[in-house]
């Protein structure tokens, strides 16, 4: 049981203290046909409390927890809500790569990366960079040229981008997957590889340095989570590059983890190599196929691993919902398709010494979190000379809800016949709707109730403000 809530959070990455505000729902109304009550007076919160989403748990761990995210989801409600509740960096997931940003040698276009980077930072998220240099979405006129034409263009390419976005990124994944899978330990063939050689990355790696001195330039891959063939050679490479002062601060290793590639028993001891040879390591695009309790331990011992390194500095999933997941039917991420907290959330927040929802009165999404609220929005359904059918649509606000209800007031002379999905009880000309079966709604998330009224079309009700727990 949680005695005491704390509502200051801390970013990683040495932000001061951010104070969460918090909407408590205020009683309103007004006449016009179509109207909408929100929550309302914004109170600063002091009490202190063990952190309960993911990015607070994780900052007070010294860490970020960030998500991959694509621009094209920004719009939906619950997507944005699950995102600014529990997340303190974003991974632009497809937005930043070559054939995006420059898909035309020499023409930029960053709008949608922009868009990603926009939402983050105003509301003080970190953003990491993905990606500058990789063989995959790769537009066909970069592979169609010589080998001077394309050192050119690989350096351009690193230097406009990250001008572009200069003092915004915390760390930028210069080069992604170079190395082979298998044992060989070989680069992979792409056309950095084969035109400019091995030296493509260290080349990549200087160019990025002096484009934005201040971002944390890393080199990240698959299949290098445990200590293997690849792995090896990437740490190989990385210790050349920090005996030589080539630039490098950080090794970022993606996580994606099926029965076929399970977590390795030797990942964090994989990690602490790396983070021997001076540089941070991050976990850059964790996702773990599977369902409940499995899916939940694998996911609570990577971030166990992440944490028991020191420069283990972050954490991004790559994803919210299982949905949006570029393997969906792995069921990968913390969230289920209707953004519900999946079991591996709780094994994550707890790990970070978060304390998770269930069973935990007051948390998010549980029954008494301070942070619930709805907002009601009036519309006339049907209208004639007698009377009229109201409908009112409840919104969720950014957290989850396990209950609402709203007042709606009706001129003396009205008298409601009837009301569907909403349990009413009344009070004089007061009627006060509860929601019945239709309580529990996901953050940002909509339902709505009805009800006939006789004795005349107008005036129309006044819809009181909706109030959440
Ligand atoms: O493949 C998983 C990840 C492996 N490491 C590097 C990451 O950048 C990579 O991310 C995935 C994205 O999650 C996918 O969303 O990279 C894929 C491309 O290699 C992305 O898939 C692409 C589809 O292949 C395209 O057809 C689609 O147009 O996403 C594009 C945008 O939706």
């Amino acid at each position: 049981m949680r005695m005491i809530r704390k509502r200051t959070r801390t970013r990683a990455g040495g932000a001061g203290p951010r104070t969460r505000r918090r909407l408590r729902a205020g009683l309103g109304a007004t006449t016009t046909a179509l109207l909408t009550v929100t929550a309302l007076a914004a109170l600063p919160q002091t009490t202190a409390h063990a952190a309960d989403t993911l990015g607070a748990a994780a900052a007070e761990k010294g860490r970020y927890f960030g998500a991959a995210v694509a621009a094209n989801h920004l719009g939906e409600a619950q997507y944005t809500a699950t995102l600014n509740r529990e997340f303190n960096s974003v991974t632009p997931e497809n937005e930043m790569k070559w054939d995006a940003v420059e898909p035309n040698r020499g023409s930029f276009s960053f709008s949608r990366a922009d868009q990603i980077v926009n939402h983050a930072r105003s509301r003080g998220m970190d953003v990491r960079g993905h990606t500058l240099v990789w063989h995959s979405q790769l537009p066909g006129w970069v592979s169609g040229l010589g080998a001077s034409d394309l050192r050119s263009a690989m350096n351009n390419h690193i230097t406009e981008v990250m001008t572009h976005y200069k003092g915004q990124i915390h760390s930028w994944d210069v080069v992604n997957e170079a190395f082979q899978d298998g044992g060989s330990g070989a680069r992979r063939s792409s056309p950095f590889q084969d035109k400019l050689g091995n030296g493509f990355i260290e080349e990549a790696f200087r160019t990025a340095r002096a484009a934005d001195p201040a971002a944390k330039l890393c080199y990240n891959d698959y299949n290098t989570d445990g200590i293997n063939a690849k792995s090896t050679a990437v740490y190989t490479m990385v210790r050349d590059f920090k005996s030589r002062g080539v630039p490098i601060d950080c090794v970022g290793f993606q996580g994606h983890f099926n029965s076929n590639s399970p977590v390795p028993s030797d990942f964090q001891a994989n990690l602490q190599r790396f983070a021997d040879l001076g540089v941070d390591v991050q976990i850059t695009e964790l996702d773990i196929e599977g369902s409940g309790q499995a899916q939940a331990t694998n996911y609570g011992n990577v971030v166990r691993a992440c944490l028991a390194v020191s420069r283990c500095t972050g954490i991004t999933v790559w994803g919210i919902p299982d949905k949006y997941s570029w393997r969906s039917s792995g069921t990968p991420l913390l969230f289920d398709d209707n953004y519900n907290k999946k079991p591996a959330y709780d094994a994550v927040l707890s790990a970070l010494g978060g304390t998770p929802g269930d069973g935990d009165p007051g948390g998010p999404g549980e029954p008494g979190d301070p942070d619930a609220a709805c907002t009601a929005t009036y519309t006339t359904a049907e209208q004639w000379g007698g009377g009229y059918n109201g409908r009112v649509t409840i919104t969720a606000g950014s957290s989850p809800i396990t209950a609402w209800s709203v007042d709606v007031t009706l001129a003396s002379s009205q008298r409601v016949i009837s009301v569907w999905n909403g349990s009413p009880t009344t009070n004089g000309n007061v009627m006060t709707v509860r929601s019945t079966w239709n309580g529990s709604l996901a953050a940002g998330a909509s339902t709505s109730f009805g009800f006939t009224v006789n004795g005349g079309s107008t005036p129309p009700p006044q819809v009181g403000a909706c109030t959440a727990s």
